[in-house]
């Protein structure tokens, strides 16, 4: 094992409408810092970052890039899908709109990215709502489930309108703020995960996944695999 820095790489894509905070989420994981006044992203930016996951005992390396969500660059940005394994599909909680185009972002990734894809929806600026009037919404959503709040002015999109979308379209999901940080790691572990569970299921496959790699020792010969990594994490697992 000496010498291993990461055992897998995922290639991870961040997308949605402009302003919702995919670059700050991004920098939130990379940079543990929140800027009030980023510049928009103009084509594609890139991130990446090591992660554990504990209980596999691996480390993931992300490689994230956060495209534009300006209708301007959508030619280059599409580019960037391709094999993607991960992808955050961002919408603003404060903004109704945000979520309404969250449907069209993802048929244009999964028309992209590898079959396998593992999405996470993520509703950001959490941090805008107030949480006494969400807990009040929140109950009465139990008898009505309304789309959007009329109590609270800076939430648009109700937690339980966001997970029915997720539910429908098989989609992870989390309420994140890149300005406190809440939720922002959980969110690319939550996926990271699951693109693990993947892998140990044989969806994804070394040689034909792009957006998976799988670290190649030099003491070990090429053809280690991720049918060789998941049989490894099956015999080891129980
Ligand atoms: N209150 C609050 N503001 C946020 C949050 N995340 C981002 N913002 C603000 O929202 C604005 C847009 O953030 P960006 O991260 O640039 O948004 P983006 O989705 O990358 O936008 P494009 O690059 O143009 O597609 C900035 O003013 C951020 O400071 C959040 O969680 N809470
Ligand atoms: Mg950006």
């Amino acid at each position: 094992m000496a010498g291993i820095s990461w055992h897998y790489v995922f290639k991870f894509i961040i997308t949605g409408d402009a302003a919702v905070g995919k670059s700050s989420l991004l920098i939130r994981l990379t940079d543990q810092r929140f800027l009030a006044n980023p510049d928009p992203t103009l084509g594609v930016e890139f991130g990446s970052k090591l992660i554990t996951i504990p209980e596999e005992n691996k480390v993931v390396k992300l490689q994230c890039w956060d495209t534009a969500g300006t209708e301007s660059f959508r030619s280059i940005t599409r580019s960037y899908y391709r094999g993607a394994a991960g992808c955050l599909l961002v919408y603003d909680v404060t903004s109704r709109k945000s979520f309404l185009n969250a449907r069209t972002w993802l048929a244009d990734v999964r028309q992209h990215a590898d079959p396998h894809l593992t999405c996470i929806l993520v509703g950001n600026k959490v941090d805008l709502c107030d949480p006494e009037q969400d807990a009040e919404q929140s109950s009465e959503h139990t008898r009505t489930v309304s789309a959007s709040s009329s109590k609270n002015p800076k939430r648009q999109v109700s937690l339980e309108e966001a997970e029915l979308f997720a539910k429908e379209e098989g989609l992870l999901f989390v309420e994140s703020s890149a300005k406190s940080g809440l939720n922002v790691d959980q969110a690319f572990e939550q996926a990271a995960r699951d693109i693990l569970e993947k892998i140990h299921r044989g969806a994804f496959d070394d040689d034909q996944s792009p957006g998976v790699k799988l670290s190649k020792p030099a003491t070990q010969n090429n053809s280690l695999s991720l049918d060789s990594a998941k049989s490894r994490a099956s015999c080891c697992s129980s």
